[in-house]
C-alpha cells in the first residue's frame, strides 16, 4: 500500500485550542466530548485524499502538540509545510495571542507555507455569545495583514471542518501541476505505530 502525500498539513495553536478534535472530526467524523482531555505528546499524523474537480489531493495531516514544553518539536513538524491551520480558541483571548506567535514563526522560518487561521469551538460561542472573546473582523483585519484567510469552525457539529481542509486542498491545487489519474491509497498512522508501517517517503516532511 502507497502512502504518499501531496501536500504537508500542519495544525498549530495553544494547547486546548482544539487541534486533536479539528483533525478528529475531519478524518474519523467524530467528536468525543466526554473522554477526558488527552495532551498529544509529539505529534500525530493522518492523511485524507480529497477530490478537487477532476484532480485528486492527499493531505498529509500533522496534528501538533501545543503546550511551550514541545515548541521546538513542533519547528520540526512544520519544517516543509505547504498548509498550516494555525488554530484559537474562540472563547480565549490568549489561545489568540498565541496563534500570532505561530504565524510570525511561519511566516520568518516557513514563508512558502499558506496561513488558514482556525477560530474553534464555534458552537458555544453560538450558544452564548458573551463567551466569544475573539472578534471575527479583528480576525479578518489581521488576515488581510498577514495574506491568510480564516475559518471559524465547531468540531462538535462538524460546521465549516470540511470546508477548511477543502480550501486547504483547492489551494494546493490551484497553485501545482498535479497529474490527473493521481491516486494514492493512503492510511492513518501515529506516530508510535510508525516503525511498523512501511510508509514510503519521508513522514516528517512529507516528501
Ligand atoms: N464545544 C466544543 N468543544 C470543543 C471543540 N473543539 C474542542 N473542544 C474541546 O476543547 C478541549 C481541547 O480540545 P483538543 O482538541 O484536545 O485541543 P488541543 O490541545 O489543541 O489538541 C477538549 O475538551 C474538547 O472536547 C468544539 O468545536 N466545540
Ligand atoms: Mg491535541
Amino acid at each position: 500500500m502507497g502512502s504518499k502525500v501531496d501536500v504537508k498539513v500542519v495544525l498549530l495553536g495553544k494547547e486546548y485550542s482544539g487541534k486533536t478534535s479539528l483533525v478528529e472530526r475531519y478524518l474519523h467524523h467524530r467528536f468525543n466530548e466526554s473522554v477526558p482531555y488527552q495532551n498529544t505528546i509529539g505529534a500525530a499524523f493522518g492523511a485524507n485524499k480529497v477530490i478537487v474537480g477532476n484532480k485528486s489531493v492527499t493531505l498529509g495531516i500533522w496534528d501538533t502538540a501545543g503546550s511551550e514544553r514541545y515548541e521546538a518539536m513542533s519547528r520540526i513538524y512544520y519544517r516543509g509545510a505547504k498548509g498550516a491551520v494555525v488554530c484559537y480558541d474562540l472563547t480565549n483571548k490568549s489561545s489568540y495571542e498565541r496563534a500570532k506567535f505561530w504565524v510570525n514563526e511561519l511566516k520568518t522560518y516557513e514563508s512558502n507555507c499558506k496561513i488558514y487561521l482556525c477560530g474553534t469551538k464555534l458552537d458555544i460561542v453560538q450558544d452564548d455569545k458573551k463567551l466569544r472573546r475573539v472578534d471575527y473582523h479583528t480576525t479578518t483585519d489581521y488576515a488581510d495583514e498577514i495574506n491568510a484567510k480564516v475559518f471559524e469552525t465547531s468540531s462538535k457539529t462538524g460546521h465549516n471542518v470540511e470546508e477548511l481542509f477543502f480550501e486547504v486542498a483547492k489551494d494546493y491545487a490551484k497553485d501545482e501541476q498535479i497529474p490527473e489519474n493521481n491516486s494514492n491509497d493512503v492510511q492513518t498512522l501515529h506516530l508510535q505505530d510508525s516503525k511498523d508501517k512501511n510508509a514510503e517517503g519521508c513522514a516528517f516532511c512529507g516528501r
